[in-house]
């Protein structure tokens, strides 16, 4: 039975019962409008983090304080790259055009993750990203990898196995400078006091006021919920800060025997929405740039069309 024949209700029936049973919808399958819609939504804005998420580590590529630390981070950039390639094939299995997808991200008309607002002021930030930003990304992305979407749940597994190297390459970069100087452990100190809240906001607006997580919940887009994720990764990071010997920016942050898990103090949600609105310390440059670099790859696009068009008439 095809799907134009088949009566939507059987259709939806069958798209609830696949997900009941925690199988995977693939590309062949048919999807609600809804579904495919907040699949798009999040694999793009996903995918543009990755891509976006270059330049703020990327700054320091010409200015790695040794062969090794250039080398490490010029392959973590060029992951990124890769990650953003695998989402945006995902988000094209959905119907989604690579193009247009560009476009929204250089119109301002799709976000991409907050985090990657803020300025890389110092090396130690770039180890603070490996470990606190890629470790937040961890947090939340494992669970996708048993997202409902086939593609983007698959894509996902090697995300996360190259992300968890990331973490562990952030980690040795912050316990190499730990054991430096006292300039080197003040820098690492001031990179975290400056990445440390933003972490937090990457997992998105508190339960109460997240307008998606109920129904992506449902579909089991999402595993567990913003806030869920959020208190997962400061139970992980406080020991991580006691090992490297930094103190998290929070005086609120102690633990909670009843509940078990630490308690934290209160996000600042005007920052994020702030963040969100366009206003963020480099939202304007981070998206400059993307626009400079889709501008000047526009002939490369151009050539690559043409040559394939060229050589399918040739074959013919
Ligand atoms: N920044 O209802 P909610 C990486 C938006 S890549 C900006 O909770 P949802 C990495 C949200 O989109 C990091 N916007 O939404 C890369 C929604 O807006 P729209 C990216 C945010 O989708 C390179 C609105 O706020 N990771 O880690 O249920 C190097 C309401 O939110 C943010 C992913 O994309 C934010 N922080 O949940 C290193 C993971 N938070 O679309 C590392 C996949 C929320 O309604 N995505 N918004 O206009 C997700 O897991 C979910 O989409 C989110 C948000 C948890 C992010």
């Amino acid at each position: 039975m095809t799907a134009i024949t088949e009566p939507e209700a059987e259709l939806l029936a069958h798209f609830e019962h696949t997900i009941d049973r925690d199988q995977r919808l693939e590309p062949r399958d048919w999807l609600p409008e809804g579904y495919r819609r907040t699949m798009i939504r999040q694999i793009a804005q996903h995918a543009h983090s990755e891509i976006i998420g270059m330049q703020p580590e990327g700054n320091w590529i010409t200015r790695a304080p040794s062969l090794r630390r250039k080398a490490i981070l010029l392959a973590k950039v060029q992951d990124e790259a890769g990650h953003g390639l695998y989402l945006y094939s995902a988000a094209e299995t959905l119907g989604a055009d690579r193009a247009d997808l560009t476009d929204r991200l250089i119109n301002g008309r799709q976000k991409y993750s907050s985090i990657f607002n803020y300025p890389t002021l110092t090396f130690a930030d770039v180890g603070v990203i490996g470990w606190l930003v890629d470790g937040a990304a961890i947090c939340n992305q494992v669970p996708l990898c048993r997202s409902s979407y086939g593609p983007y749940a698959r894509a996902m597994i090697r995300i996360c196995k190259e992300e968890s190297f990331h973490q562990r390459q952030g980690f040795e970069l912050l316990m190499t400078m730990m054991r430096g100087t006292q300039g080197q452990r003040d820098m690492v100190q001031d990179a975290t006091n400056r990445w440390w809240w933003p972490s937090l906001m990457m997992f998105g607006p508190p339960d109460a006021e997240s307008p998606n997580t109920e129904q992506s919940m449902a579909w089991k887009v999402k595993r567990h919920t913003n806030d869920e994720l959020r208190q997962r990764f400061v139970d992980m990071s406080v020991p991580q800060a006691e090992v490297l010997g930094v103190t998290l920016p929070d005086p609120k942050l102690s633990w909670n025997a009843d509940r078990e898990h630490y308690d934290f103090g209160a996000i600042d949600w005007d920052e994020f929405q702030n963040v969100l609105r366009g206003n963020g310390p480099c939202n304007t440059q981070r998206v400059a740039q993307r626009r400079k670099a889709s501008e000047d790859g526009a002939w490369v696009r151009e050539a690559a069309a043409a040559h394939a068009r060229k050589k399918a008439q040739g074959d013919e």
